[in-house]
């Protein structure tokens, strides 16, 4: 059986943005995919055997496991029809380092939810707005980072504006506010559909309950 007739299954945690990443280009690319959950906090022993680096996502593809959302993504824009990423080299390798600089985004994201001491905290949010700064001096095209298509790079920055939405509705913490260009990026994303059904529709309430279980300086400001 040919790659492209394989059954896919996305191994998943509800609250992994590098999944969320795999889920809107399966979407996008209208790509059949089953989904299994497991619980990060108590990983199944089959789990642990297949993945490599005891992460999610995973895409199970016949017998064979792929790990990174970028190896992921990248093989599911090229198992199926059109592509994802821009044709040439350079403005492609450009959107592979902005991608990066999205997961590093997704670190800083991770401190600032679980920073114990308010310090920590500040430091953590004033990183993550000198990084939105830095996006809104890069940003050149619209609707999309690289203008008229919906690219792989436009996948990876929407579950982080997905959390930094809800952190903002939840927490009152600002951290792109002022940045028009980032601004109207966002909101597009938001209101895309593949974006919006990335998600299980408790995310809401279970990225409160994360907050809350972590009991640091976000937790305490939940309203
Ligand atoms: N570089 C990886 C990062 C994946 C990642 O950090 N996954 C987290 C969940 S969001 C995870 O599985 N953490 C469990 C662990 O590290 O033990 C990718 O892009 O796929």
């Amino acid at each position: 059986m040919g790659v492209t007739n394989m059954k896919l299954e996305l191994v998943s945690f509800k609250l992994c943005p590098f999944v969320q990443r795999a889920v809107i280009a399966l979407k996008e690319k209208k790509v059949d995919y089953d989904i299994t959950y497991i619980d990060l906090s108590s990983p199944p022993e089959w789990f642990l055997e297949i993945s490599p680096l005891g992460q999610v996502p995973l895409l199970k593809v016949g017998n064979e496991v792929l790990f990174e959302s970028a190896a992921i993504t990248e093989f599911i824009d090229d198992i199926s029809e059109g592509s994802l990423h821009p044709e040439d080299p350079l403005v492609r390798a450009k959107n592979r380092g902005w991608i990066e600089f999205a997961s590093s985004c997704l670190e800083v994201l991770f401190t600032l939810n679980t920073s114990a001491d308010e310090e920590a905290f500040k430091q953590a949010v004033e990183t993550m707005r000198s990084r939105m700064r830095k996006l809104e001096i890069t940003l050149e095209h619209t609707p999309w980072f690289n203008g008229d298509k919906f690219s792989l790079v436009d996948a990876a920055f929407a579950p982080l504006f997905m959390r930094l939405d809800l952190l903002k509705e939840l927490t009152g913490t600002t951290t792109c506010e002022d940045l028009p260009k980032v601004c109207s990026w966002r909101d597009r994303l938001l209101q895309q559909d593949s974006v919006i059904s990335s998600v299980v529709e408790e995310f809401p309430t279970i990225y409160r309950g994360m907050l809350k279980m972590k009991d640091g300086v976000a937790g305490g400001r939940l309203s």
